[in-house]
């Protein structure tokens, strides 16, 4: 039996969080074609008969402009710390920076073994892909790099079983049938937090913030959910409820459907918009939304 951690790090929006969903085969983590998607560490579990693997997803590594940001990259860090492998995710249609160079190759140094996966093969000319493995090959090191579509599943299979050659042997660290360590309240904000990403525009997404008030099961099983959907201004609060409160219906209503997915009960959704100014780098909202207090 082989177990053990694996931190999937890479830039923003290379499809980290893509490829955890699709290893552990639900969707724990939100994605969105947005950068900057996954806020929080959230770790998937994936059990098979010889091995468990725990990954950790993070959010994209980037220049932090607030405390959230701040927050988000520490975080990273600490993803990074003990464990027994990083996945570095990388999308091959974007340049590779010489700080990601440095930063893979330091933490080679450090003694963690390191895997790139050289990401959405699917949409990037063939010239692209093996330019990155060029560069990758010049990092000292690196335990393997595999060419992935983490959408369309292409060769993740290799890559996990990549993985699961660098995990130490040992015992399950966790339960059979435990896929995530984040509770159902959390996931069904991020459901809220994910189609606020996708239904609106500009900066408005960026500055979203949801806080579960209230996540109650009802005796008949039905489950009750009100949230708070925090923005950061008065016209993003307009904005987010859109003409006719037409947005924020769509937002709910597309939320509760993946809501009632994951719970396999119905849900009553109700959403109130609240105006925090600069929330983002408050830390006493920060809190309140439930970030991990020794990354703030
Ligand atoms: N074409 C293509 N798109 C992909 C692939 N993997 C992910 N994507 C898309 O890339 C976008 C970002 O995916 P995410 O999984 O949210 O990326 P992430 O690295 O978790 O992003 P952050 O959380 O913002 O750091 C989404 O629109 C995905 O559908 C891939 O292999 N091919
Ligand atoms: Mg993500």
């Amino acid at each position: 039996m082989r177990s053990g951690f694996v931190a999937i790090i890479g830039r923003p929006n290379a499809g980290k969080s893509t490829l955890i969903n699709r290893f552990v085969g639900e969707k724990i983590s939100i994605v969105s074609k947005r950068p900057q998607t996954t806020r929080d560490k959230i770790t998937g579990v994936v059990t098979s008969e010889d091995y468990q693997i725990a990954f950790v997803d993070t959010p994209g590594i980037h220049s932090p402009r607030n405390s959230l940001g701040g927050y988000m990259m520490k975080s990273v860090r600490r993803a990074k710390e003990g464990v027994d492998a990083v996945l570095y995710v990388y999308d091959a249609g974007r340049p590779l920076s010489d700080n990601d160079i440095e930063m893979l190759q330091k933490t080679v140094s450090d003694g963690t073994p390191v895997v790139v996966c050289v990401n959405k093969t699917d949409e990037v000319q063939d010239e692209r892909v093996a330019e990155a493995f060029m560069k990758f090959k010049e990092i000292e090191g690196l335990s393997s790099i595999v060419p992935t579509s983490a959408l369309k599943g292409r060769n993740t299979d290799i890559l996990l079983a990549e993985l699961v050659k660098l995990m130490p042997e040992g015992e399950k660290l966790f339960p059979d049938d435990m896929l995530t360590d984040r509770t159902e309240r959390f996931l069904v904000g991020e459901m809220i937090r994910e189609k606020a990403l996708r239904f609106l525009n500009e900066e408005v997404p960026h500055g979203i913030g949801v806080e579960i008030k209230v996540f109650r099961e009802r005796e008949d099983g039905i489950v009750d959910v009100e949230a708070d959907i925090i923005c950061e201004r008065e016209s993003h609060k307009g904005i987010v409820i859109g003409k006719k409160g037409e947005t924020l219906k769509r937002i709910l209503t597309s939320a509760r459907i993946d809501m009632e997915e994951l719970l396999q009960t119905k849900v009553f959704l109700k959403g109130f918009v609240k105006v925090r100014s600069e929330w983002r780098d408050d830390e006493k909202v920060l809190r309140t939304l439930g970030y991990d207090k020794k990354d703030l």
